[in-house]
């Protein structure tokens, strides 16, 4: 039995759309408060994603999506050769390359700073964040998805990161991706649960 610990539109949205695309089982636990002495027992990270495999706890977004899908056979991972070797790089790079990024701009919101300072680390971290989403544009010129003619869970990853509400611009490549992948009855149902409005594309 799996349970899953999320908040509302956070990466853990992206493990909630993978359990749904899985059709099994789970329940979905909302925790706003990550400090709770409670949640803080099963992560003294205090962070979501987590997620209970019959009551054992494991971290880490990422991992929780490959297990998931290794465990239940899903496409959204090749199993085998070159395919899967680019489905983990994609799905990687959204976990360890532009989620770090953008969450530079949650961090830099908790620091206590003059206006000037606040507007200059303001300005590097979008515009690193900016460079990612062009660097995913780019690639999605070439390739139907990110990992190529499949859609794997990096597209999911990619989509929840889509609306943290950064002021950055996305592409039409990009943006054809995240319609496509909002429209699935996977994250539909994610978004209704997690009672979370999707904002970076109509
Ligand atoms: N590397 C971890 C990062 C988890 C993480 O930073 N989660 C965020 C939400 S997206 C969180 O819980 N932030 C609250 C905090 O760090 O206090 C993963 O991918 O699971």
């Amino acid at each position: 039995m799996y349970t899953l610990y999320y908040k509302p539109g956070a990466c853990s949205m992206a493990v909630h759309v993978v359990l749904n695309e899985l059709g099994i089982p789970f329940e979905a636990v909302r925790q706003d408060d990550l400090k709770a002495p409670d949640f803080l027992k099963l992560n003294p990270r205090g962070q979501v994603p987590l997620l209970l495999i019959d009551g054992e706890p494991v971290k880490e977004g990422a991992a929780m999506i490959v297990y998931l899908l290794d465990m239940h056979n899903s496409p959204l991972l090749p199993k085998y050769g070159v395919a899967r070797a680019k489905a983990l790089e994609w799905l990687m790079w959204c976990n360890a390359s532009l989620y770090p990024a953008a969450a530079r701009m949650f961090w830099l919101n908790r620091q206590t700073l003059d206006e000037a300072a606040r507007a200059e680390l303001s300005k590097s971290i979008v515009a690193q964040v900016q460079s990612l989403w062009d660097e995913a544009d780019a690639r999605l010129a070439q390739t139907r998805y990110l990992a190529g003619d499949q859609v794997t869970a990096a597209d999911i990853l990619l989509t929840v990161i889509a609306n943290w509400g950064l002021p950055v611009t996305l592409g039409d490549n990009v943006k054809r991706v995240l319609r496509e992948i909002i429209a699935r009855p996977s994250y539909r149902a994610a978004l209704n649960t997690e009672k979370v409005e999707y904002k970076a594309v109509a």
